[in-house]
């Protein structure tokens, strides 16, 4: 079914503009020269060299975001300015949506439609506006205090904030990451994934017609043991914040530990659950559930990638999995009737392959798919396995690809459990009509988010991140606000007190 039709029929990709580091206002070439090369994942093409951002660049951006949290006008300008610069910049990029989601799409392998209708609108342009909004509402307490003292609290930006983003979704985390902190008023370094670096270039350039003044928001493109490293463990960097593997969590948590202490933000990966009770309607639940490992082919650290079933519908359920998985097409990303692209680069491509591999030897049933889709590009067809057990590795790893591991439970009280066999905590689904299971169900999972009858429901103000080793912290909503802000206790006595 793969659709390898010539993509410029579809839409017109754009001739790539920003392909530089942009540190403190200006798009600059890397210190030592270096370059590297961006895939399209359709054809293992190179779509453009990057100017490769490395330890010294990475010191250069920290100068500028130092000079402008200290010096500048950003943190000390109104909230009410802040936000109107912010939403200044979210109109920018509607007016640019589409060559955007073709930015997106053909750098990372992502459904364009989905991209012009989902990643831009929502996941930049609204996130920007809600931050926007919240700017000029960061304020304190009074403190009555039980002595003859009396205290307020300040909320003040933390700093020069590291900014960490993978591949999956290069605008969702870009804005999930910088409108908070531009809002708390701080200023940012952030180095986008080395497989998808265009979009974040381009809103560099928009930040700066709108008006955030240079050194606020500084990109550099880079990989990560070299110039994510050097964020991590950057003496003057007030706090980082993550998005990507456990692995790699890890070791962002023990270099900000061994340098300045630094807080830490970490979203990290998954392995949710989605249980679909006796009660369901059948047809519903199945599209929903391969909505929930398919959406973005898998790569989105809440892909519902165990999906547990009663038994009184399993088979039913099943058939119509089969049914609706051969109907899902995959193919050209620019293609209007497709609905997986490929996946983002030979390695993820090969990971998941290795992992479809290792539940056959396992013994688990390849019901449907397993194989990569037509010769080029790093396409692969929707998998589902059967008789899985839970202790499998393709039942407790994190996959990232279109592959799902479906299983069977009799009562409720299994069905937590089930869910809860796993290291990690980051989502969870519940298809029932029945109140009391929703409800219970919810309260037992160990998970940052709960969709009951929906997948996928994200929001601005909604906040988003992991329980165990997922992580810690919260994208999103005031939560994720009040992340990038300090809290100061000013204490004065009432009366000419001795103290
Ligand atoms: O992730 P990495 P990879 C999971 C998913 C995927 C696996 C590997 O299972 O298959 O991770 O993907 C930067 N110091 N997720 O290898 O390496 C890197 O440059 C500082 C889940 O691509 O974690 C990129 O910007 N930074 C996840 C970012 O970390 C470092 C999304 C993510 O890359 C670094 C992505 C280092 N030592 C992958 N090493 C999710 N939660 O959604 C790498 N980086």
């Amino acid at each position: 079914s793969l659709s390898n039709g010539q993509p410029e029929s579809f839409v017109k990709i754009p001739t790539i503009k920003f392909t530089k580091l942009f540190i403190n206002g200006e798009f600059v070439d890397s210190i030592s020269g270096k370059t590297f090369e961006t895939i399209d994942p359709r054809n293992g093409e190179i779509i453009a060299r990057i100017a490769e951002g490395d330890k010294e660049d990475i010191d250069l951006a920290v100068k500028a975001a130092r000079e402008a949290f200290d010096h500048g006008p950003w943190p000390r300008m109104s909230g009410a300015a802040r936000g109107k610069i912010m939403m200044k910049l979210a109109d920018l990029i509607d007016q640019n949506v589409e060559e955007l989601a073709a930015l997106d799409a053909i750098d990372g392998g992502k459904v364009y439609t989905l991209c012009k209708t989902l990643d831009i609108p929502y996941g930049a342009a609204n996130t920007l506006r809600y931050y926007a909004g919240a700017a000029d509402k960061i304020h304190g307490d009074v403190l009555k205090m039980s002595r003859e003292l009396h205290a307020y609290t300040l909320r003040e930006p933390i700093g020069v904030v590291g900014h960490i983003i993978p591949w999956n979704a290069p605008t969702v985390m870009f804005f999930a990451k910088v409108s908070p902190a531009l809002a708390a008023g701080c200023t940012v370094i952030i180095k986008p994934a080395e497989q998808t670096p265009l979009s974040a270039l381009f809103y560099a350039h928009l930040a700066k017609l709108a008006g955030i003044p240079d050194g606020v928001l500084n990109v550099v493109p880079g990989f990560g043991p070299t110039a994510g490293a050097a964020i991590s463990s950057h003496m003057d960097i007030d706090m980082v914040s993550f998005t990507g593997s456990t692995d790699v969590g890890r070791e962002i948590m023990l270099a900000a530990a061994r340098s300045n202490l630094k807080p830490v933000s970490l979203e990290l990966g998954g392995k949710s659950p989605l249980l679909v009770f006796d009660d369901a309607d059948v047809d519903k639940a199945a599209d929903l559930a391969l909505f929930g490992i398919l959406f973005n082919k898998g790569e989105i650290c809440a892909a519902s990638s165990r999906v547990f079933v009663q038994e009184g519908i399993y088979e039913e359920f099943e058939k119509k999995l089969v049914e609706k998985s051969k109907a899902w097409l995959v193919g050209d990303p620019f293609d209007p009737n497709v609905r997986q692209g490929p996946q983002v680069d030979n390695k993820q491509f090969d990971k998941i392959l290795s992992y479809i591999e290792h539940g056959k030897r396992e013994g688990a049933t390849l019901l449907v798919g397993g194989k990569p889709v037509g010769n080029k590009g790093y396409y692969i067809e929707p998998t589902i396995f059967t008789n899985v057990k839970e202790e499998m590795i393709i039942a407790q790893d994190e996959i990232f690809g279109p592959v799902m591991a479906l299983m069977k439970f009799k009562t409720i009280e299994d069905a937590i459990k089930s869910a809860n066999n796993t290291k990690y905590g980051l989502a969870a689904g519940i298809v029932t009509q029945n109140l009391d299971i929703a409800n219970t169900v919810s309260r037992s999972i160990r998970a940052g988010i709960i969709w009951v009858n929906c997948y996928y429901g994200f929001d601005s103000d909604c906040p988003y991140g992991g329980y165990k080793m997922s992580g810690f912290g919260r994208e999103l909503g005031l939560e994720a606000l009040n992340s990038y802000l300090q809290v100061k206790s000013v204490v004065t006595p009432i009366y000419n007190s001795p103290w």
